[in-house]
């Protein structure tokens, strides 16, 4: 075997070097194209290397032994806007499919600073002590704005990160809502596929990045703080009511007294609510991950929650109408796209909006005329 490169592990065994694919170990400078690169190349640019397309094959037995970097690629090539690496990664997902949904899904939301990321690491770390392999993903529908994503949090991950059990992947961008609700839900199964037991999602934007991650997981915790004064009006009644367990974290030091006060209150008002899942009691519960209380009590309430739901069938249940109601979700998008893209639509709709809103014709005639342009010859670019 060369020095420089090894095959990976999951390669044919009889293959040669002439088999293309090969893990190349790292170099020590000159690779990044800085002017204080050690090596020969320094102060001229790097050369762009193209990587090839991996084959579907290449991607489906990678991910399923496990191999992190060709993981890594296929979550890419999900993530990818381009119309030809789209049909590639739906044949991968396809090939890899009869292997997803054995993880627990873990969707884990909460006001920016709640402490969000500190729990996952701290919470992540202690589960791969216990030989689970940890996905983290964080879901950013604002991300199509901000880009950046969770960068900030990353290094607040860094031990977790270090975890060879553990894999963290920041939220994709992309054009529309839509967009990165399918690339967090592909790369959900991906991990899947790939062994992973326990996937924690982050929700990192505010608003609508709540009910996003509440259809793509089986335990969604609320994580909240105390000492915000009147943050109990405050809070919408809506994210409590999507909650399986309500998580107020910082109890710690001076905290700790207001922590449980907090819980007592939040139990009041859980009582009066609608539990989000069927056959399971949502109750407030209190930890530190700092100082490390409360997260092994919150993983076991995890665990209850698994049980019970998989007992009574409410948790296959959710998963089935999860994945049917992302099927309509996109055919919705698609249809709303083809309808305000329509040529015939676009050319009347100003002035049916001005007819409508000077009272001139009514709003469901505003509907028909507009439905009729979008149905009539032309429109359609079959
Ligand atoms: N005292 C205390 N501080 C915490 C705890 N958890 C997180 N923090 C701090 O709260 C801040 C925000 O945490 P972060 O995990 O980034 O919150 P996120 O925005 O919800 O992901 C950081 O400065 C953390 O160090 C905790 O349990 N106790
Ligand atoms: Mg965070």
């Amino acid at each position: 075997m060369s020095h420089s490169t090894y095959k990976p592990e999951w390669a044919p065994k009889k293959s040669d070097d002439a088999f293309a694919c090969r893990v190349m170990t790292g170099v020590d400078g000159g690779h990044d194209g800085m002017p204080d690169s050690k090596t020969a190349s320094a102060g001229k640019p790097a050369p762009v290397v193209r990587r090839r397309i991996l084959s579907v094959d290449e991607y489906v037995q990678g991910v399923l032994s496990g191999n992190r970097m060709i993981l890594s690629r296929a979550i890419t090539l999900i993530e990818s806007n381009a119309p030809a690496h789209f049909e590639i990664a739906q044949q991968v997902l396809k090939e890899l499919l009869p292997h997803t949904g054995k993880s627990v899904r873990v969707g884990i939301t909460g006001v920016p600073g709640a402490g969000k990321s500190t729990f996952i690491e701290a919470l992540g770390c202690r589960l791969c002590e216990q030989g689970n392999k940890v996905a983290v993903l964080a879901v950013d529908p604002s991300s199509t704005v901000t880009k950046g994503s969770i960068l900030g949090d990353k290094t607040r991950m860094e031990i977790l990160a270090k975890q060879p059990q553990a894999f963290i992947r920041p939220s994709p961008s992309s054009g529309t809502l839509g967009g990165v609700t399918r690339k967090s839900r592909e790369t959900l199964l991906l991990c899947e596929a790939a062994g992973f037991d326990v996937i924690l999602v982050e929700t990192v934007g505010v608003g609508q990045s709540e009910t996003t991650v509440r259809s793509m997981v089986d335990f969604f915790l609320l994580m909240v703080l105390t000492g915000a004064g009147d943050e109990l009006q405050g809070m919408k009644k809506g994210v409590m009511e999507l909650a399986d367990a309500i998580l107020i974290n910082k109890a710690d030091g001076d905290n700790k007294q207001r922590a449980l006060v907090a819980r007592a209150d939040y139990e009041r008002i859980l009582h009066y609510l609608r539990p989000a899942t069927e056959g399971w009691a949502t109750h407030a519960y209190t930890c530190s991950s700092l100082t490390g209380e409360g997260i092994a009590d919150i993983w076991d309430v995890v665990e209850k929650f698994r049980q019970a739901t998989q007992g009574s069938g409410v948790f296959t249940g959710r998963r089935r109408k999860q994945t049917l109601s992302w099927v309509y979700t996109m055919v919705e998008e698609h249809l709303r796209g083809l309808f305000f893209q329509n040529p015939n639509v676009l050319a009347l709709k100003a002035g049916i909006e001005n007819q409508v809103v000077e009272g001139r014709i009514s709003a469901t005639m505003a509907v028909q005329q507009l439905i009729r342009a979008f149905e009539q010859e032309g429109g359609h670019s079959k």
